[in-house]
Protein backbone atom coordinates (compact mmCIF):
# COMPACT_ATOMS: atom_id res chain seq x y z
CA UNK A 1 0.00 0.00 0.00
CA UNK A 2 1.35 3.25 -1.24
CA UNK A 3 0.22 6.15 0.48
CA UNK A 4 0.15 9.67 0.24
CA UNK A 5 2.35 11.25 2.29
CA UNK A 6 0.34 14.37 3.04
CA UNK A 7 -3.26 12.42 4.42
CA UNK A 8 -0.15 10.36 6.13
CA UNK A 9 1.21 12.93 8.16
CA UNK A 10 -2.17 14.50 8.64
CA UNK A 11 -3.14 11.46 9.70
CA UNK A 12 -0.20 11.23 12.34
CA UNK A 13 -1.20 14.55 13.57
CA UNK A 14 -4.92 13.38 14.39
CA UNK A 15 -3.88 10.24 15.81
CA UNK A 16 -1.26 11.81 18.12
CA UNK A 17 -3.92 14.43 19.46
CA UNK A 18 -6.67 11.38 19.69
CA UNK A 19 -3.97 9.49 21.71
CA UNK A 20 -3.23 12.47 23.99
CA UNK A 21 -6.84 13.15 25.18
CA UNK A 22 -7.68 9.29 25.79
CA UNK A 23 -4.59 9.40 28.33
CA UNK A 24 -6.22 11.81 30.00
CA UNK A 25 -8.63 9.45 30.83
CA UNK A 26 -5.62 7.16 33.00
CA UNK A 27 -6.38 5.46 36.74
CA UNK A 28 -4.71 2.96 38.61
CA UNK A 29 -5.92 -0.70 38.27
CA UNK A 30 -4.42 -1.80 41.69
CA UNK A 31 -4.08 0.45 44.51
CA UNK A 32 -1.04 -0.79 45.91
CA UNK A 33 1.08 0.50 42.61
CA UNK A 34 -1.02 3.70 41.95
CA UNK A 35 1.95 5.03 39.92
CA UNK A 36 1.16 2.36 37.39
CA UNK A 37 -1.96 3.78 35.30
CA UNK A 38 -4.16 2.24 32.86
CA UNK A 39 -4.98 4.52 29.62
CA UNK A 40 -6.58 2.90 26.15
CA UNK A 41 -3.95 6.06 24.05
CA UNK A 42 -1.39 2.84 23.00
CA UNK A 43 -4.37 1.52 20.89
CA UNK A 44 -3.92 4.65 18.56
CA UNK A 45 0.12 4.55 17.76
CA UNK A 46 -0.79 0.83 17.43
CA UNK A 47 -3.36 1.41 14.80
CA UNK A 48 -0.72 4.00 12.96
CA UNK A 49 1.80 0.70 12.94
CA UNK A 50 -0.38 -1.31 11.51
CA UNK A 51 -1.76 0.95 8.46
CA UNK A 52 1.18 3.36 8.28
CA UNK A 53 4.66 0.98 9.78
CA UNK A 54 6.57 0.76 13.00
CA UNK A 55 8.25 4.00 12.76
CA UNK A 56 4.84 5.84 12.32
CA UNK A 57 3.55 3.83 15.24
CA UNK A 58 6.39 5.30 17.40
CA UNK A 59 5.83 8.89 16.23
CA UNK A 60 2.21 8.47 17.43
CA UNK A 61 3.46 6.89 20.71
CA UNK A 62 6.19 9.98 21.13
CA UNK A 63 4.13 12.87 19.74
CA UNK A 64 1.75 11.28 22.75
CA UNK A 65 4.12 10.60 25.34
CA UNK A 66 5.36 14.77 24.69
CA UNK A 67 2.23 16.52 24.39
CA UNK A 68 1.11 14.68 27.51
CA UNK A 69 4.44 15.46 29.70
CA UNK A 70 3.60 19.56 28.95
CA UNK A 71 -0.10 19.41 29.28
CA UNK A 72 -0.36 17.23 32.16
CA UNK A 73 2.35 14.98 33.81
CA UNK A 74 5.89 17.03 34.07
CA UNK A 75 6.75 13.54 35.33
CA UNK A 76 10.04 12.64 32.91
CA UNK A 77 10.11 9.19 34.66
CA UNK A 78 6.40 8.11 34.23
CA UNK A 79 6.38 9.93 30.49
CA UNK A 80 9.84 7.86 29.77
CA UNK A 81 7.75 4.48 31.06
CA UNK A 82 5.15 4.69 29.21
CA UNK A 83 6.74 5.27 26.43
CA UNK A 84 8.75 2.28 26.99
CA UNK A 85 6.01 0.29 27.82
CA UNK A 86 3.72 1.38 24.32
CA UNK A 87 7.18 0.60 22.21
CA UNK A 88 8.06 -2.48 23.79
CA UNK A 89 4.30 -3.79 23.42
CA UNK A 90 3.84 -1.66 19.49
CA UNK A 91 7.08 -2.94 17.88
CA UNK A 92 6.98 -6.75 18.31
CA UNK A 93 3.25 -6.84 17.67
CA UNK A 94 3.91 -4.91 13.81
CA UNK A 95 7.19 -6.88 13.26
CA UNK A 96 4.86 -9.89 13.64
CA UNK A 97 2.25 -8.77 11.21
CA UNK A 98 4.47 -7.56 8.64
CA UNK A 99 5.63 -11.04 8.22
CA UNK A 100 2.52 -12.37 7.11
CA UNK A 101 -0.24 -9.99 7.25
CA UNK A 102 -3.39 -12.29 8.04
CA UNK A 103 -5.38 -12.83 11.10
CA UNK A 104 -3.18 -15.80 12.62
CA UNK A 105 0.23 -13.21 12.14
CA UNK A 106 -1.66 -10.45 13.82
CA UNK A 107 -2.83 -12.43 17.33
CA UNK A 108 0.46 -13.59 17.33
CA UNK A 109 1.87 -10.64 17.14
CA UNK A 110 -0.32 -9.80 20.30
CA UNK A 111 0.57 -12.20 21.97
CA UNK A 112 4.14 -11.69 21.73
CA UNK A 113 3.68 -8.25 22.07
CA UNK A 114 1.78 -8.39 25.81
CA UNK A 115 4.76 -11.16 26.54
CA UNK A 116 7.47 -9.53 25.77
CA UNK A 117 6.04 -5.25 27.58
CA UNK A 118 5.19 -7.72 30.67
CA UNK A 119 9.30 -8.78 30.59
CA UNK A 120 10.80 -6.01 29.64
CA UNK A 121 8.85 -3.27 31.78
CA UNK A 122 8.64 -5.95 34.67
CA UNK A 123 13.00 -5.49 34.60
CA UNK A 124 12.65 -1.61 34.02
CA UNK A 125 10.31 -1.56 37.19
CA UNK A 126 12.82 -3.19 39.00
CA UNK A 127 15.27 -0.91 38.39
CA UNK A 128 13.34 2.63 38.30
CA UNK A 129 11.28 1.81 41.18
CA UNK A 130 14.64 1.57 44.00
CA UNK A 131 15.50 4.62 42.15
CA UNK A 132 12.19 6.71 41.59
CA UNK A 133 10.87 5.85 45.49
CA UNK A 134 13.75 5.23 47.24
CA UNK A 135 13.15 1.91 48.40
CA UNK A 136 15.12 -1.03 48.71
CA UNK A 137 15.48 -3.63 45.92
CA UNK A 138 14.15 -6.00 48.42
CA UNK A 139 10.68 -4.41 49.26
CA UNK A 140 10.12 -3.48 45.30
CA UNK A 141 10.51 -7.29 44.29
CA UNK A 142 7.45 -8.07 46.14
CA UNK A 143 5.56 -5.72 43.54
CA UNK A 144 7.26 -7.55 40.81
CA UNK A 145 3.77 -9.87 40.23
CA UNK A 146 1.78 -6.81 39.98
CA UNK A 147 3.52 -5.03 38.17
CA UNK A 148 3.98 -7.81 35.22
CA UNK A 149 0.38 -8.65 35.56
CA UNK A 150 -0.49 -4.45 35.51
CA UNK A 151 1.18 -4.15 32.04
CA UNK A 152 -0.06 -7.93 30.73
CA UNK A 153 -3.78 -6.58 31.17
CA UNK A 154 -3.34 -3.28 30.12
CA UNK A 155 -1.45 -4.43 26.69
CA UNK A 156 -4.14 -7.32 26.49
CA UNK A 157 -7.23 -4.96 26.52
CA UNK A 158 -5.42 -2.70 23.96
CA UNK A 159 -5.15 -5.55 21.87
CA UNK A 160 -8.60 -6.80 22.00
CA UNK A 161 -10.08 -3.81 21.13
CA UNK A 162 -7.51 -2.94 18.21
CA UNK A 163 -8.33 -6.13 17.05
CA UNK A 164 -11.98 -5.31 17.11
CA UNK A 165 -11.27 -2.03 15.07
CA UNK A 166 -8.44 -2.24 13.18
CA UNK A 167 -9.48 -3.42 10.01
CA UNK A 168 -12.59 -0.90 9.49
CA UNK A 169 -9.91 1.81 10.30
CA UNK A 170 -7.44 0.19 7.84
CA UNK A 171 -10.31 0.55 5.29
CA UNK A 172 -10.63 4.21 5.09
CA UNK A 173 -7.15 4.22 4.15
CA UNK A 174 -6.88 2.39 1.40
CA UNK A 175 -7.10 3.20 -2.30
N1 LIG B 1 3.35 2.38 32.42
C1 LIG B 1 3.16 1.13 31.89
O1 LIG B 1 2.38 0.97 30.97
N2 LIG B 1 3.88 0.07 32.37
C2 LIG B 1 4.78 0.17 33.37
O2 LIG B 1 5.37 -0.83 33.78
C3 LIG B 1 4.98 1.46 33.96
N3 LIG B 1 5.89 1.63 34.98
C4 LIG B 1 6.00 2.87 35.57
C5 LIG B 1 6.87 3.04 36.66
C6 LIG B 1 7.00 4.28 37.29
C7 LIG B 1 7.93 4.44 38.46
C8 LIG B 1 6.21 5.39 36.83
C9 LIG B 1 6.30 6.73 37.50
C10 LIG B 1 5.36 5.22 35.75
C11 LIG B 1 5.25 3.98 35.10
N4 LIG B 1 4.39 3.80 34.00
C12 LIG B 1 4.23 2.56 33.45
C13 LIG B 1 3.67 4.95 33.40
C14 LIG B 1 2.33 5.24 34.12
O3 LIG B 1 1.44 4.14 34.01
C15 LIG B 1 1.68 6.51 33.50
O4 LIG B 1 1.31 6.24 32.17
C16 LIG B 1 2.62 7.70 33.50
O5 LIG B 1 3.16 7.89 34.79
C17 LIG B 1 1.89 8.99 33.06
O6 LIG B 1 0.95 9.41 34.00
Amino acid sequence: MKKNSAVRIATIGIMSALATGLMFLEFPIFPSVNFLKFDPSDILPLLAGFIFGPIDGILVLLIKDILFFLLKSGDIVGIAMNFAAGASFLLPAIYIYRIRKNRAFEIIGYVVGVVVVAGVMTVLNMIVVPLYWKIPLQETLKYLPIIAAFNAIKFSIDAVVTSLIRERIARIFEN
